[in-house]
């Protein structure tokens, strides 16, 4: 071969119509010192996969030789192309040391080392895809949990490729917010029409962050056949929920953990294992994550943790689109964090004080304080903010601090949510009740959520009569009027 001259392969199409095609293509030949940088160009003509293309190193240019298929490497040689390239780039995921993550608490390591073979394995996709082109989606639930993990990841893949070789909006990764706890048909044919526009040598693949695992994402996961599902979730698993349909499914749960291990820590992993352990954010994130979602193993201390958390929560719960490179650049910066923690706080108080005249007592087992509000009275001074799940989480936190333990539920149009503290769980198990609430209640569609925070969705028509049911069912008796 010319001095001048490197050949590469074709592994992505994006197909933009009239404006021709954009190609991503990798080096065939593999060398130690091999760069890990993704490389595009544009062209009017319409090549295949596989297809070979000279690139002049002196013209900077690539130089379509041929397109015909003697001209064009077999799946099999491509397999040996990446396979060399993987090994040789120097990410973390090679490295001796990728077994040491530096996680101070000792239960949380001891389920990192469990699930740590497995979350190499996605962090190898997710370069593999990076680096030809493969389109990847990350769908995170709208929470701080969720969005931790996604912001996390993100960092990892800005250092990684952002940096050094080329712009991250260069990757064919794409950041969805997800609105509901369900992978549903919406967001399944929206992923659709986005990869229809790739022809790429690896699947099209969806990364789904802390949601999924709900009976109402079976349909969707069993039509998905065309491209990867990975779920990085950790609510409770239920027996008949298809994992064999999915690429790859990482739940704590199945690696004798719990909820208590968040998805926003798991995918901080993840991103520990792409990029290393120097990266502050990274560790302020998996932090949050755990504060944010409540976790027995959260760092109550940890006041920039619990800053994040909040502003998450808040940015997360606004109806205007949410920008995850803004959202990096505004919680990395310490003037704009702040700023935005006092406003997030302020608001979320209005909100609560607004309520706190409508809230109705009773008295359950044990004699545990149940309050109950209902969502429409509560003041919400910007547009759609707060939301019904995360009002009610601040406002159970709130009546806790001033009135001890208690169950806070919150009705919303279809939906009930319920905010449970931790020592009334010893004796009411509240999936238990759902199980019998919904057998002597038809109104009931459906329920789902962790020990303490659970919600359940109904005919709105039919509130009174299931809320009543409700109370009786965790124990209150003589209840009047609604
Ligand atoms: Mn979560």
């Amino acid at each position: 071969m010319d001095d001048d001259i490197e050949e590469y392969i074709i592994t992505g199409i994006k197909n933009l119509y009239k404006e021709g095609y954009i190609y991503t293509v990798i080096p065939t030949n593999i060398n130690k010192n091999v760069d890990l940088k993704i490389t595009k160009f544009k062209s009017n003509i319409k090549l295949n996969l596989y297809a070979k293309i000279k690139y002049r190193v002196q013209e900077q240019n690539f130089d379509i030789i041929s397109n015909k298929d003697y001209n064009k490497v077999t799946k099999v040689e491509y397999e040996d192309i990446i396979q060399k390239f993987i090994e040789n780039i120097s990410t973390f995921i090679n490295d001796e040391k990728s077994s040491d993550l530096n996680i101070k608490n000792n239960i949380l390591n001891k389920l990192t080392v469990n699930m740590l073979s497995d979350l190499k394995e996605i962090a190898l996709i997710i370069i593999k895809h990076a680096i030809t082109g493969a389109p990847i989606i990350i769908r995170f639930h709208n929470d701080s949990d969720g969005s931790s993990g996604a912001l996390a990841l993100y960092k990892a893949l800005v250092v990684l490729f952002g940096q050094k070789y080329s712009s991250i909006e260069n990757l064919s990764i794409f950041w969805r917010l997800n609105k509901s706890i369900k992978y549903s048909m919406e967001e399944f044919y929206e992923d659709t029409v986005l990869f229809e526009l790739y022809t790429t040598v690896e699947k099209p693949t969806v990364i789904i962050i802390d949601f999924g695992t709900t009976p109402e994402s079976e349909d969707t996961i069993s039509l998905a056949n065309n491209y990867n599902i990975i779920i990085l979730d950790h609510h409770p698993v239920y027996e008949r929920f298809p994992v064999s349909k999915l690429t790859k499914y990482i739940n704590p749960w199945n690696y004798s953990g719990d909820s208590n291990y968040t998805a926003g820590f798991l995918v901080g992993v993840l991103a520990k294992i792409i990029i290393g352990n120097n990266i502050k954010i990274i560790d302020k994130l998996m932090s949050a994550s755990l504060i944010g979602d409540h976790s027995i193993y959260a760092d109550i201390n940890d006041k920039e943790a619990e800053k994040i958390s909040n502003v998450l929560d808040y940015l997360t719960g606004k109806a205007q689109s949410f920008s995850i490179e803004k959202t990096l650049g505004n919680i990395e910066d310490e003037s704009k964090l702040k700023m935005m923690f006092i406003h997030s706080t302020r608001i979320f108080e209005e909100a609560l004080n607004s309520s706190l005249k409508y809230i109705r007592h009773y008295t359950g087992y044990n004699g545990t304080n149940i309050f109950v509000l209902d969502f429409n009275h509560v003041e919400r001074i910007e547009e759609d903010f707060p939301l019904p799940g995360r009002f009610s989480t601040k406002l159970h936190d709130n009546l806790e601090s001033l009135n001890g333990s208690n169950i806070t539920i919150v009705h919303y149009g279809n939906y009930i949510s319920l905010r449970i503290s931790s020592n009334i769980l010893d004796y009411i198990d509240i999936m238990k009740t759902f199980e019998k609430l919904k057998s002597i209640n038809k109104n009931i569609y459906s329920f789902g959520g962790h020990k303490s925070a659970a919600s359940v969705r109904i005919n709105k028509f039919y509130i009174t009569s299931v809320l009543k049911n409700l109370l009786e069912l965790l124990g209150v008796t003589n209840i009047k009027k609604f």
